[in-house]
Formats: C-alpha cells, structure tokens, sequence
C-alpha cells in the first residue's frame, strides 16, 4: 500500500493539535504522559515527549529532561515513572516502598524500576534541532549537555554494571514494565514461572476506569504477577544483587540493550564535539565500550533463521523466540549491514508492515502472521506511534532515508484525525487505550518537522 503525503492543511490541523495536547498535559515542570490514565511522568514517555516539544521550544524541551533527572537514584538509575503530584494510579508510591531503597533521591516520590534507555537519543535529536536554529536555543542545548553529560553517564554505567554484571552484552530487566512492552508475548513463557504468593497485599485496579473496554490492557491474572514482581523488589529491598537471587522473572531484554548501544555511541559523539569526558579512561571512551558490548550482545542474539534479536531467559538460559517488534533491536544499534538490510525487508514485507490486512503500514507491536498475534489487546498486537517512529528513526540511521519516510507517511496517516492515542488496532485502524496520549502527539510533531 502506497500513503501519500499529508495536505498542508492536514499538517496545520496535526501540528496545532498535537502542540495542544501537550501544553494540556504540560503540568509546569513535566507532562503527564496522559491526562487521566498515566497522571504523573514516565521516563521513556518523557524522551519521546522532549524531542516532540523540542520543535516548538529548546528550553521547554530541555526542562523536560532536567525534570526526569531530579528522580535520578544515586545507583545511576533513571526510575520508570516520578510521582510529582498526587493522584489515583495504581501503583503509586505507597505500593513501590521505595523508602526502603538507600539509593533513592531526595525531594520526588518514584517508583524502583526503571524503562527502555531514549533519553540520550532525545537529547541528541533536541541538540540538533537546536543547532539548526543557532543563537540561544544552541548555547542552552550545549550547556545543558555538558552540564547533563556525567548524569546520562551513570544511567548508561547504571544498566551495564548493575544490570550486566557478567558482561553477556544483554540489559537483564527485573519486571516486564521494565521493557516498556507490559504484557508483550515476548514475556509469556517467563511469566508462566511467575506465581503470586498468599502474603502479596491485596489490591484494586485503578487503570480499567480509563479505557473502553477491559480486554484492550492486560488481564486480572497478568496484573497479579505485575504487583507481584513489584513486591519482590520491595523485598530486595531494591538491591539488584539481592533481587536477582531471588526474584522470578530477570531477562536479557534485546531492545533496551540496543537503545543502551545506540544511545551510548550518541553520547559519546555529542562528548567528542563538545570537548567533554575525553581522555582513555573518559566519558566518551566508556560510552563507547558500552556501545560496543551491547551491540555485540544484540547481534549474538539474532535467531539465524527467522532474523530477528531474541531475549533470554536468563532464569532458564532459554531463548525466547517470538515475533515482536523488539526483534527489530539490531536495525537500533546497527553492527551488520548484512542484517540491517534483511530486517528493512522483513520490517516492510508481508509478515510485518506489508500485510495485507493491516489498515495503515505501520509497526504492529507482534507480526499479524505470529499465532501470538491478538488484535486489541494492549502489546500484543496492536500499532503503539511511537514504535513506529523508532523503526523510522532507526531506518534513517542505517542510510535507509525511503524506507523511514514510508514508516513516517504512514504514521501520519494513522493519525490523522488527531485522537493522539496509545495505541491502535491494525486492522481497523480504531484508537485505542488512552487518547491525548503524550509521546503520540510528541511524534507526530516530529513527523511533522
Ligand atoms: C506501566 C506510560 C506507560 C508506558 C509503557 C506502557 C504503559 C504502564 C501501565 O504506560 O505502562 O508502566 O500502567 O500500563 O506499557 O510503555 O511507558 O505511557
């Protein structure tokens, strides 16, 4: 299917609509990754959402990120959701105990998780915006950098020590949260060794009150090994030594790994050009060193047969063999050109964006053609924009400009009538899950630029 360019009155209605949303959502000094659903911040909503805002301005863009750095835990650990404000989502900060934690910051309630490692790839876009404008948006994206470099830093050091400790390349996740893709098919076997025991504290569910229908989010029974997991950590008092030990469900996690490569080479380059962290034993070298491992790790794990990255299970040492979009992860880091072209034709052929059913061309989160496949449900299946916009990101990466201007035509399309939802059904194209969802209406706004 071929998508044609949006009109120039389409994009003025995109663009005013999607600048609105996230002024709506823009709660002074973060945005809220959704007006009702996700009241409070998420750490890879907020990269996408900073590189969204940047378009319309470096400084908000930038206080954005500076934000997302006040929840730093001095692990290095960027925490997967801040609680700025009160609110009814469950779980909040008194589920998440992280009192407990010695190495949680001072001054904002967070949870003790973290997510996929966008940020230096958000602040690597924002700089270049900022540099194509020139004059004060410039000199504050540069001295945001330098200022910023040695946070970014740990947060990368964070998940290759902490989170690799015997150097297998792969980033080992603690809960499915952790990935950003919650009840994902890649996470079924692991999850079926997950059980709740009789001593978890009860709970409600807060998210089911904001969405249509219930079958759109993971089940009651996923929930219970979600809150499980959780109360594992508080157990490990949220030492990933201990959790690791002890915990149920610790994997190797192919696109975290992979955004950790590719956002380490970005900060290494940014640290070249502005005369930061050099030396042998400097920032630059480090994240270099990073990049590399992961990258390694990333394309060690491809499945020679099918193509695709695959996490391991690093409980059972089994390899975890399903067609999700996370096994894409090598077209993020890059390593093998070989490779790189096998999955742009995978990515747009008829298992993937090019099936015949699928009502745009866009990224759905598990191949229409994989028996895991399942319509509306949540990350089984459906198309999430900012995925999309990934793959995109990815594809220009890898000197594959057509290819990633088809992926972003056909984003745009998807969103058209300016609903900015979660995510989306792929065959009917109906939104789904959230609507004025934050890093939706930050992408299309890059799209858009
Ligand atoms: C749990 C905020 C987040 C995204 C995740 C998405 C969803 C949370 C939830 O919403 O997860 O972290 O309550 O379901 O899966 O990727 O960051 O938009």
């Amino acid at each position: 299917m071929t998508v044609s360019q949006p009109s120039a009155v389409e994009i003025g209605l995109m663009s005013g609509r999607a600048g609105y949303v996230l002024r709506a959502n823009d709660r002074g000094a973060f945005t809220v990754a959704s007006p009702t659903l996700y009241p409070h911040m998420w750490s890879w909503d907020a990269g996408f959402v900073a590189l969204g805002i940047a378009t319309v301005s470096v400084p908000r863009a930038l206080n954005e990120l500076r934000s997302l750095l006040s929840g730093q835990w001095a692990t290095g650990m960027i925490p997967h959701i801040l609680f700025h404000q009160p609110s009814d989502y469950f779980p909040g900060p008194e589920r998440w105990r992280t009192q407990v934690a010695a190495a949680r910051p001072a001054g904002v309630q967070t949870s003790g998780i973290c997510q996929p490692p966008i940020h230096v790839i958000a602040l690597s876009r924002i700089l270049h915006d900022a540099r194509r404008r020139g004059g004060a948006d410039q000199e504050l994206a540069e001295e945001f950098v330098r200022e910023t470099f040695d946070q970014w830093l740990a947060w990368h050091q964070y998940l290759a020590t902490a989170r690799d400790p015997y150097n297998y390349g792969l980033v080992e996740i603690h809960h499915g949260w952790e990935s950003g893709m919650d009840d994902s098919p890649r996470w079924d076997e692991p999850y079926s060794n997950v059980h709740p025991q009789p001593d978890m504290p009860p709970f409600v569910r807060a998210d089911l009150a904001h969405v249509a229908d219930p079958s759109q989010r993971p089940s009651d029974a996923e929930y219970a090994k979600y809150l499980w997991l959780l109360e594992q950590k508080v157990r490990a008092r949220y030492d990933d030594a201990v959790y690791r030990s002890t915990g149920d469900f610790v994997m190797g996690d192919v696109l975290v790994s992979a955004l950790l490569a590719a956002a380490s080479d970005l900060l290494a380059d940014m640290g070249e050009e502005l005369g930061i962290g050099g030396g042998a034993a400097g920032g630059v070298e480090q994240s270099r060193a990073i990049a590399r491992r992961f990258r390694t790790g990333v394309l060690r794990s491809v499945n020679p047969e099918t193509g695709l990255a695959r996490d391991l299970d690093l409980r059972t040492g089994r390899w975890l063999d399903v067609e999700s979009a996370a096994g894409f992860a090598p077209l993020l880091c890059g390593g093998d050109d070989a490779l790189t072209r096998r999955q742009r034709d995978l990515l747009l052929g008829p298992r993937w964006c090019g099936h015949s059913r699928l009502r745009w061309p866009v990224v759905p989160s598990v191949s229409p053609a994989s028996p895991a496949f399942r319509e509306q449900t949540y990350w089984r299946g459906p198309q999430w924009p900012v995925l999309n916009w990934l793959m995109a990101w990815a594809l220009n990466r890898s000197g594959e400009p057509e290819a990633a201007n088809q992926l972003r035509l056909a984003g745009l399309s998807q969103l058209i009538d300016c609903d900015f939802a979660e995510y989306y059904q792929p065959m009917t194209g109906e939104t789904l899950g959230s609507r004025d969802q934050s890093w939706t209406a930050a992408i299309a706004l890059d799209f858009l630029a």
